[in-house]
């Protein structure tokens, strides 16, 4: 994986190459030359606005980015035997070559290699797909450009393009999904089937109690769209900035920033947040018994939660966030489709409002960004803090004549106000995760 510093998106071609190279020098002499070659490739990406709406079956707004996971490999699904020669090896650019045994009772590991995690978690969520004496064998060489940590979502693009690689293994042994009971599933159906395991891998074998938004967007991107997703349903609807004017050059841009700082209490708050909407989620129940998640929750039933159910303090403040939130993506999708640039803005300004006050997931450096760009000056739509937050990187919307200079007032203003320096760039909807042809 790149250092953060790198900006710009490595042609995917190139790490194509690089992935092979890491490949051959890995496993070399090793590798069984009778198995077929993979290559795949997933990308990360930004979320305009629907930030931490997705584990309450709400309302998201992402598009893919050029930034990708890369793994070249190849593998089988073969007859489990006794032997110690069937056996999946994964290496990637940061690190060493980890060997491992599918099996259901895999663990996941601590420490310095928790990146196996990502795939091991992926396989096992294939395994039912395959004979009761079957198993997967395979060699895999991962390499990426999306900065890792830095909320662009390089460990959900890590899974997805764990998970094609092994459709593509699946595929070639005519193997069905376990899930397809009549029919194959369509195109579109695994996309969604694919997100909905990388998802569940996450969950349960590195135990991060995520949403969908990530992995999904990361597999059914595509490209100058932005989708909007609800995550209860599943249903999507890809979104063009300026609709049916969507090439107009007055379009505006998007520019991420990436403050280069994380905080570690990100990690141990996420989970606190998914506690705390079930707890606030209860008091709305108990209110009103067709309020089963946030998402079925308007602004009406929080204020009277808060009149009349005891819905206070920190409960009240992540309620209102969670739903106000769905509320303004729905708007920003509808806005973005008519070109109404100024209501984007307005909606992605309230929108880190309510992340920093009521959900309190932003910090110190990530403030100074989006009040950076956001006091810019004339050409800045609306700014925000875009992924789980505690650090990572912000978005803005910018009219295109205004980017570049935008860029260089944040880079010059925020290394003067905190010390560190950020990485600033442009960016465009790119297309979710594919098998690439060898
Ligand atoms: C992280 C999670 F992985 C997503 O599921 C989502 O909750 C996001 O934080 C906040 O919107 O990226």
């Amino acid at each position: 994986f790149s250092s953060a510093s790198e900006v710009m998106p490595s042609n995917v071609q190139t790490l194509v190459d690089q992935a092979k190279y890491l490949f051959d020098s890995s496993f070399g002499a090793d590798v069984d030359k009778n198995l077929p070659n993979y290559c795949v490739s997933a990308p990360g990406r930004v979320n305009l606005i629907g930030e931490h709406t997705d584990y309450t079956g709400g309302y998201v707004l992402p598009l893919a980015i050029g930034f990708n996971t890369v793994g070249y490999g190849c593998g089988s699904v073969v007859k489990k035997d006794s032997s110690e020669s069937i056996k999946c090896r994964i290496v990637s650019t940061n690190n060493p070559v980890a060997e491992f045994h599918v099996s259901p009772s895999l663990e996941a590991s601590t420490g310095s290699n928790k990146w196996v995690n990502y795939v091991q978690g992926v396989v096992l969520q294939y395994l039912p797909d395959l004979k009761e004496d079957e198993t997967f064998m395979f060699d895999l060489a991962i390499i990426g450009d999306v900065p890792l940590g830095s909320g662009l979502s390089s460990s959900a693009s890590l899974e997805v393009a764990t998970a094609v690689f092994l459709e593509r293994i699946l595929d070639s042994h005519g193997v069905a999904y376990c899930s397809a009971k009549d029919a194959p599933l369509s195109e579109k159906q695994r996309k969604m089937e694919r997100a909905v395991r990388c998802k569940l891998a996450e969950n349960i074998f590195c135990g991060v109690p995520c949403g969908i938004m990530d992995q999904f967007v990361s597999s059914a991107g595509c490209e100058g769209k932005l989708l909007l997703l609800d995550c209860r349903s599943l249903d999507y609807r890809e979104v063009s900035m300026g609709g049916e004017n969507a090439s107009s050059s007055d379009a505006p841009v998007l520019v991420i920033t990436n403050s280069n700082v994380k905080h570690d209490l990100g990690d141990g708050e996420y989970p606190v947040r998914v506690r705390q909407c079930k707890e606030a989620t209860d008091i709305l129940t108990k209110m009103n018994p067709s309020i089963q998640s946030l998402r079925d929750a308007t602004m009406k039933d929080v204020e009277a939660a808060a009149q009349s159910a005891g819905l206070e303090g920190v409960l009240l403040q992540r309620a209102r966030h969670v739903v106000s939130e769905n509320e303004r993506t729905v708007k920003t999708a509808d806005a973005l489709e008519k070109g109404d640039w100024e209501t984007v803005g307005k909606l992605m300004n309230a929108s880190h409002t309510s992340m920093r006050d009521d959900y309190e997931v932003s910090c110190e450096e990530i403030d100074v960004l989006v009040d950076l760009a956001q006091t810019f000056g004339d050409g800045v739509f609306g700014s925000r803090l875009t992924g789980g937050g505690f650090g990572g990187c912000t978005v803005t919307l910018v009219k295109k004549d205004s980017a570049q200079q935008l860029i260089e007032y944040l880079k010059t203003q925020y290394e003067a106000k905190t010390g560190t320096k950020c990485v600033c760039f442009e960016t465009a909807a790119a297309s979710g995760a594919k098998a690439i042809d060898l």
